[in-house]
């Protein structure tokens, strides 16, 4: 049986519930209390979730659990089995990890100081909302990020559905930078002063969402 720590309302947690979830597997899971993270450091010698103990093998890193569970259970899979498309894979998976995130990252550092620098969290800000178009145009014609349902999929999901959902007992400051910054807002007001539709300028991102939504978590 697999064992599966994990925290409410983790990001890194839900990429490898949805991944679990696609690939048919159940766990056990061990919830932890941010307070309390001493069963995630016995167990893996660092403190942050997802964990994955599969046997005798203890994954940390919610990127690393996604490759271990394609090794191990190929079928259905969640990376292209072409290496020229999954290296392309890898490609999006590193970006969206060291370059994607760093913005609502340094946010949140920033928002965290006695006396923010608000002139550079509007300019983060605006980069947040300049990579939505990026993600408009990587849907277009197709239903997910990466064709059909992948692990690009299930990396960036619980970070974007922000745009448009979140969970009223989640209170967690990061998830509300993600929510301030990356609201599918229509853009600019009508001349007429009205509001355009909510998703009305990320259409195909906005569908994502809804899509990524319905699939199940473990
Ligand atoms: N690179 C790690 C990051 C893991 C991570 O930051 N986990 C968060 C939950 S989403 C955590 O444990 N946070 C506890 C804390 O920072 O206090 C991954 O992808 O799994």
């Amino acid at each position: 049986m697999l064992r599966l720590f994990r925290a409410p309302f983790s990001t890194n947690v839900e990429r490898v519930a949805l991944a679990l979830a696609h690939k048919g597997l159940e766990v056990e899971s061990v919830e932890i209390s941010y307070s309390d993270r001493s069963p995630v450091i016995e167990v893996s010698g660092q403190p942050l979730v997802p964990v994955l103990v599969d046997g005798d093998e203890v994954i940390s890193d919610s990127t690393r659990i996604l490759r271990h569970l394609e090794a191990s259970w190929p079928d259905p899979p969640l990376f292209p089995r072409d290496p020229a498309r999954r290296a392309e894979l890898d490609v999006v998976l590193e970006w969206f990890n060291e370059v994607w995130k760093l913005p609502p990252n340094a946010i949140e550092a920033e928002l965290e100081r006695d006396q923010p620098d608000h002139d550079r969290i509007a300019a983060l800000s605006a980069r947040m909302r300049g990579s939505l178009d990026l993600f408009e145009d990587m849907l277009d014609g197709r239903d997910h990020l990466f064709g059909g349902f992948s692990a690009a999929d299930c990396a960036a999901f619980p970070f974007l559905k922000f745009a448009k959902l979140r969970d009223p007992a989640d209170d967690e400051l990061f998830h509300r930078i993600l929510e301030d910054n990356l609201r599918l807002d229509g853009g600019q007001p009508r001349p007429d002063g009205s509001h355009p539709r909510p998703d009305a300028s990320h259409p195909r991102l906005s569908a994502w969402i809804d899509r990524v939504n319905e699939r199940p978590r473990v």
